[in-house]
């Protein structure tokens, strides 16, 4: 990266001190990296953040759904900062307050709202996140993802178990419950939102165990099975780790899954001369492969011809430059700031997911 602006980073860091924590999501480029105090997925990060009270502000190189984590988890004096505004998730973006509402009078017409139990994962919005916790759901990630379906389907009324309505990765809802639940694919519909009543009929919604939201990462979603044969075709002996973002076939196919953090892990204690193909987002797959070369573990990306996450990219050198050269001279640019209602909903759906047992 640009040495004249590795060192304003640098220097504006060290003018801020203290009053400044940098939160590093894994999917981001390493000329940003290098510069986060804390590294982690979504969900470890949005705790870091709690847990630094004296930093007045929160960079967060991420995209917008985890800085609105941040700031829900955070105290209200703490500001949390995006570098670029236009670093959204097109997985976030799938499920609108709108479209879920719509779906949730659906559900009600049918007869079965009372029935169901919402979880949302942390790839949503404040929005969905107060709309999971007002209709007393909880939100889950990659790695607790079991765990929430289990505590939702126990939360029927005694003569059967509930209902569960997952937003808004369609993947991580099915391969949760058809891997982990052992439901069968048959038990899970898929609401679309583009669709009258999502596409599905009444008699459908009511013999639904699970209805999973139209979602998915553009990312991850873009594994097909045919990566996994071109990949153990080319690499004897390799195996296969993917994140649960991906879809069945292709979860069915690999030897390992699990969560951004399972996959790191996973590797750390792989042993030397094994071989890997990663299912997970390229700028974290191949900062591992290089750091693990050294110990004769060969990385490779599951699939050449999928790309980085675009949004995640978005925030560059320049961008978080700018953003803390600016609190420098006490501006803060791009606050993401939840409206103090969507908060309180949100923060108890996350707080139902931070008491699961
Ligand atoms: O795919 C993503 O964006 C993930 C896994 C985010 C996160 O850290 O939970
Ligand atoms: Fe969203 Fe997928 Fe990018 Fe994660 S990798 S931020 S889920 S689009």
């Amino acid at each position: 990266s640009d040495p004249g602006l590795v060192e304003r980073a640098r220097a504006a860091k060290a003018a801020l001190g203290d009053k400044v924590f940098v939160l590093g999501h894994h999917y981001q480029r390493d000329e940003v990296i290098q510069f986060a105090d804390v590294t982690g997925d979504s969900f470890k990060l949005a705790r870091d953040a709690a847990a630094r009270p004296e930093a007045e502000y929160i960079v967060f190189c991420g995209v917008h759904f985890m800085a609105e984590s941040a700031d829900i988890l955070t105290s209200d004096a703490q500001q949390v900062v995006l570098p670029d505004l236009a670093a959204g998730c097109s997985m976030a973006d799938m499920a609108t307050a709108e479209q879920v509402e719509e779906c949730w009078d659906a559900l009600t017409e049918a007869g079965v709202a009372d029935a169901t139990v919402p979880v949302s994962y942390m790839n949503s919005s404040a929005d969905i996140k107060a709309f999971t916790g007002r209709h007393g759901g909880t939100i889950c990630t990659s790695s607790n993802a079991q765990k929430a379906l289990t505590w939702a389907f126990a939360q029927g009324d005694g003569s059967a178990p509930a209902k569960v309505l997952f937003l808004p990765d369609q993947h991580l809802g099915r391969n949760t419950a058809v891997r982990d639940l052992g439901l069968s694919l048959d038990d899970c519909v898929v609401w679309n939102p583009h669709k009258p009543n999502g596409g599905l009929t009444v008699r459908q919604l009511r013999d639904a165990r699970m209805i999973l939201w139209r979602g998915h990462c553009s990312v991850h979603g873009r594994f097909t099975l045919e990566s996994v044969r071109e990949v153990r075709e080319r690499i004897p002996g390799v195996n296969v780790l993917v994140h649960p973002e991906c879809r069945h076939e292709v979860v069915a196919a690999a030897d390992r899954v699990g969560s951004t953090e399972y996959i790191i892990k996973t590797l750390q204690d792989a042993p030397a001369g094994s071989r890997w193909a990663v299912g997970t987002e390229l700028n974290l797959v191949k900062r591992l492969a290089g750091r693990f070369a050294a110990e004769g573990k060969e990385i490779v990306f599951l699939d050449r011809t999928v790309c980085f996450c675009s949004t995640m990219n978005r925030i560059d050198l320049p961008h978080l430059v700018w953003a803390l050269e600016s609190l420098v001279d006490g501006k803060v640019v791009n606050r993401i700031e939840v409206d103090r209602e969507t908060e309180k909903y949100a923060r108890l759906a996350l707080e139902r997911m931070l008491a699961l047992p």
